[in-house]
Parts: structure tokens; C-alpha cells; sequence
């Protein structure tokens, strides 16, 4: 658990001071300490499949000359509206902010007033939206690209590295981001904010997915919960609550063209209600839930769009299950659907569910995110993390993939000994949107040295076992 001691106290650097060489207890390796921030992109160019591609990015573009420092702190629109110049600034504020401001400073950046104006513009929006939202063939052309991203887990740097790699959202650039945008790295809070801010500026073309560590279970062991008091300080707590209750609005899911399925974890069952006669047409009803894994079937997209989406952790009992599955299952090579023993919620399921999965519901691809390099070391059979994708399972109705977008992941280790892996994002094209496209990425560096909001050397290694006994009963 999380140490008394608090980690993040021992800098000292003063605001808008460039951070000199402070003394962290943890430095990242510095693979190329004086590259040019934007130039580490790197692309994968092995294929395992045919019609699985790799694209190569153009050569980098000479370094532009540095930015002068933004405006602070951010204020609001004044008529209220976002334009792409203020998300542009934010984004400058932020990068800015990570290597010239102590966490502490960090309201001089954002005021408390401006992050609680952009988490309630932003969950309006997200709460409205459907469990599993859907990028549809009007409004995708010729012109349009898709792109999917995987776990970020505060890695700001190499998030923005991607927006620009990628090309950022906008008329003909959907997002997808299938969650984990928090927890572990140093700028989780700055890493959300800012997709909110995508999210209010082109609600149609952004879409956040929730991850399993967009929870208050995983965000009050794994850093975000410690990282919001730090840089809030005696508004923390309130800007904690704030983004908890942005979480509980994020979707679960998407289809896009009607032909992928995407999710954090993955797949899901189905809950069979069987309402007693007594019980019949009342408000509580008796519900048989029989969890053990002979009675375990894959759950529909009606089912899925009936969960209740909106709870602070996803249960792993009772009858609201699916947002558990949804947001913590992992694929196996092993057939069948059973219960994910090692997470303690969630399931695994084997190439013969997601034959079934895909061709029950007309689909070509799954896509899902939910385990790094730390993860598939202990997944035998399943491949390693090392280009930030894998491809699982190939059955006769398609595909089933793993995309993960954090490069060098995770930020602070306890050994030198890292696993130095690329993160990728992936791209679908017309006119199916079907195949993806996968650009792998190594991570920027240096990375600002900071001190880690959460205990790693203590921490389990990867995220994974829910510690149940630790958690409150599910309601
Ligand atoms: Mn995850």
C-alpha cells in the first residue's frame, strides 16, 4: 500500500524555474538525452499477416525553434466556447508546465475555477452518451480515418507525441481512446484534462472509453487519487471527486462502421435473469446470477447497453457484472469463457469466443488494450508487449488485437532492468474500416524528472489483481 512518507515533497524547485537536476528517487533511463522532443518515432516493419500493415512515418521535420512560454494561468473562454487555438494552449500549458513547475504550483497553470468549467462541460457530454457509442457510416468518407488508441497511463509526452504523429482530431480524424488514461505515470491528471478538452472541442469525433484504472479503487492504490492532492492541495479532494464523477459518465465501448468492436478489457457475458414468480413485476425482483463457468455465455449488445455504467468501481458480484467484463477481461489461448481467477473479476476467453463474438454480431475486428509489457510476461501463449500491439487471435470471421500506447511503460521501476518497450495506435481506413494499420512509437525522452505519486517498489508489478478485500462491498 501507499507509504506515510509523501515522495513528492522532497523537490524544490520554484515555480517557472526550469527544474535544475533535482534528486528524484527514480530516473528514467535516458536513451538519447539531448533528442529533439518530437523526433523519437520509430515504426514497426514486421508483419505476421497479410493483410495486417505497418506504415512508415515520414522523416521527421527539422526542429522547429522552441515555443515561447504559454500564457498562465489558463482562463476560460470568455464566450464560453473552446476553440482549437485555447486546446492548442492547453496542451503548450501542459508540456510547459511538466518541466518548468513543481506539481504543488500546478494550480498557477489551471486554476481549480478552469478544470472544474472543463470536467462539467465534458461530463455533460459524456453522460449523455450511449454505453457503447457508435462511429457510423454517414458520418465516415473517403477522407476519414479512424484511429484507436490504447492505455496511456499519464505519460503526457507521449501523448502528445502521438496527437501529432497521427495527425490531431478534427472533420476527418476520429479518436478512439479505449481508456487507462491514468495511474502509475506522473501526469495522469494533465493526460485526462486534456482528452476532455478534445472531447468538449469535437464531441463527434473524439471518443473516451473508460479503462479499468478510471475507478476509485485503482486511482487510490496506482498514483491519480495522491497526484490530484499534490497538485490541488486543500482543493484536492474536491477535484478528486470531480474527476470520479467524470469517470462514472465515460462509455464502455464503441463500434465503429459497424465492423469493430472496441473496448479496454474486451468481451462480456451475458446475465441471465430469471425472475421468480412472487417477485414478478416488482422492483426487486429475485435474480439467479450462476457465475461458475459452465453457465457462462457471451452477453449481447442489448445487454450491453442496458448496464449501469455509472459506479465508481465496476462490481465483480451481484447482477451488474458486465461493466466488470467490459473493462477488466483478458483474451486466452485456451477456449472457452470462464472467470478471470488472476484478476479476481472479469473473464477470460479463448479464440472460439471471439469466432463466435464476431460472427453472432456481423463484426470483422475486436479491439482492446488493458495488458502492457509487464502483464504478457506472465501470459504465456499470448505474445509480448514489445512494438505496443499484438494480434491474438485469428479465426475465420477476423481478428482480435491488443494496442497499448504507452512507450517505456511503466514510468517508475524498481530495477534498471526495463522493459523498454514501443507503445502503438492504430489506424482504419476506408472504405471498411476494418483493417488496422498499426504505427508503433519509442517513447520521448528525457522524460522531466519527477517523483512517482504511488509506492512501485511495493505496488504489485502489473496492475492486475483486484484486491478484493480491500474494497467495499459492491452496491
Ligand atoms: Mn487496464
Amino acid at each position: 500500500m501507499l507509504s506515510d512518507s509523501d515522495p513528492t515533497t522532497s523537490s524544490n524547485s520554484l515555480l517557472q524555474t526550469p527544474l535544475p537536476s533535482p534528486a528524484p528517487e527514480q530516473r528514467p533511463p535516458t536513451v538519447s538525452s539531448d533528442e529533439d522532443f518530437f523526433s523519437s518515432a520509430s515504426v514497426a516493419s514486421s508483419s505476421s499477416s497479410e493483410d495486417i500493415q505497418h506504415q512508415s512515418s515520414p522523416p521527421p521535420p527539422p526542429p522547429a525553434p522552441p515555443r515561447p512560454p504559454p500564457q498562465i494561468p489558463v482562463s476560460w473562454p470568455e464566450n464560453g466556447t473552446l476553440s482549437r487555438e485555447w486546446v492548442d494552449d492547453l496542451m503548450h500549458a501542459f508540456e510547459w508546465a511538466s518541466r518548468a513547475v513543481i506539481p504543488q504550483e500546478f494550480p498557477s497553470v489551471l486554476p481549480v475555477e478552469v478544470l472544474d468549467r472543463l470536467v462539467l462541460a465534458a461530463s455533460k457530454i459524456l453522460h449523455k452518451e450511449k454505453n457503447c457509442v457508435r462511429i457510423d457510416g454517414d458520418e465516415l468518407g473517403q477522407a476519414s480515418r479512424v484511429v484507436v488508441v490504447g492505455d496511456l497511463h499519464g505519460q503526457l509526452h507521449d501523448l502528445l507525441f502521438l496527437l501529432k504523429d497521427a495527425g490531431y482530431p478534427g472533420e476527418d480524424k476520429f479518436f478512439v481512446f479505449n481508456g487507462d488514461y491514468v495511474d502509475r505515470g506522473a501526469w495522469g491528471l494533465e493526460t485526462f484534462l486534456l482528452l476532455l478538452a478534445w472531447k468538449v472541442l469535437l464531441p463527434h469525433r473524439v471518443f473516451l472509453l473508460r479503462g479499468n484504472h478510471e475507478s476509485k479503487y485503482c486511482t487510490s492504490v496506482y498514483g491519480f487519487e495522491k497526484e490530484v492532492l499534490v497538485k490541488y492541495g486543500d482543493r484536492g479532494k474536491h477535484v478528486y471527486r470531480k474527476c470520479l464523477g467524470c469517470f462514472e459518465g465515460l462509455p464502455l465501448a464503441s463500434i465503429i462502421a459497424g465492423h469493430v468492436y472496441t473496448a479496454h478489457g474486451g468481451l462480456f457475458r451475458s446475465i441471465p435473469s430469471t425472475p421468480s414468480k412472487r417477485y414478478k413485476g416488482k422492483k426487486n425482483r429475485k435474480v439467479v446470477i450462476n457465475s461458475d463457468s459452465n453457465s457462462l455465455s457471451l452477453g449481447s449488445f442489448e445487454e450491453l447497453s442496458t448496464a449501469r455504467r455509472s459506479v465508481l468501481d465496476p462490481p465483480w458480484e451481484g447482477q451488474n457484472l458486465i461493466p466488470g467484463d467490459v473493462l477488466w477481461s483478458d483474451p486466452s489461448m485456451s477456449p472457452g469463457l470462464s472467470p478471470n481467477k488472476e484478476r479476481g473479476i472479469g473473464l477470460l476467453w479463448g479464440p472460439d469466443c471471439t469466432e463466435d463474438f464476431l460472427k453472432k454480431f456481423g463484426l470483422k475486428l475486436i479491439i482492446r488494450s488493458h495488458e502492457g509489457p509487464d502483464a504478457r510476461e506472465k501470459r504465456p501463449g499470448l505474445s509480448g508487449m514489445d512494438e505496443g500491439y499484438t494480434i491474438d487471435h485469428v479465426v475465420d470471421s477476423g481478428k482480435l488485437i491488443t494496442v497499448f500506447s504507452a512507450p517505456d511503460y511503466p514510468q517508475f521501476q524498481a530495477t534498471d532492468d526495463r522493459y523498454r518497450n514501443k507503445g502503438a495506435y492504430v489506424i482504419l481506413e476506408p472504405p471498411h474500416f476494418d483493417t488496422p494499420v498499426f504505427h508503433s512509437f519509442d517513447a520521448i525522452t528525457p522524460r522531466p524528472l519527477v517523483n512517482p505519486y504511488y509506492d512501485y517498489e511495493d505496488v504489485i508489478d502489473s496492475d492486475e489483481e483486484l484486491d478484493l478485500a480491500s474494497m467495499v462491498p459492491a452496491t
